[in-house]
């Protein structure tokens, strides 16, 4: 059965919906995109890592991640595809508001898990 959100993005899906998503960036060389978070201190980037890794568990969808201290350097792809796909965009979603960085969104969302419409839902 063909599941949409596990679908390879086309190059100009995959721009288009990186034109939305603040910070993130294609990877040379490789069908993924990738965002380097900043955060004050250790504790903040260790929680954001917390809260993302419970969604990204939930999705069975996860991160490649690399963290030194305050920073998290995130790359997403879907292995199963070979190249991003909506879970992506979808994980990045979630992992922009979690690190507070979408106006008027604290809190973060909460996951529809029927397989064909898995989607972030802002809470
Ligand atoms: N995460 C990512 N980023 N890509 C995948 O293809 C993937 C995953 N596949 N998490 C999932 C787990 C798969 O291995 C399990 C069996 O559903």
């Amino acid at each position: 059965m063909s599941d949409k959100v596990r679908d390879k993005l086309t190059r100009q899906a995959r721009k288009d919906a990186l034109g939305k998503l603040a910070g993130w960036a294609e990877v040379s060389g490789r069908d993924a995109i990738q965002k380097k978070f900043v955060f004050k201190d250790f504790n903040e980037a260790f929680g954001f890592m917390t809260r993302a890794a419970l969604i990204a568990e939930k999705m069975d969808h996860h991160p490649e991640w690399f963290n030194v201290y305050k920073t998290v350097e995130v790359t997403l792809s879907t292995h199963d595809a070979g190249g991003v796909t909506g879970l992506d965009v979808t994980l990045a979603e979630a992992m922009n508001r979690l690190a507070g960085e979408v106006p008027g969104q604290t809190s973060c969302c909460s996951l529809v898990s029927s397989p064909s419409e898995q989607q972030a839902i802002v809470a």
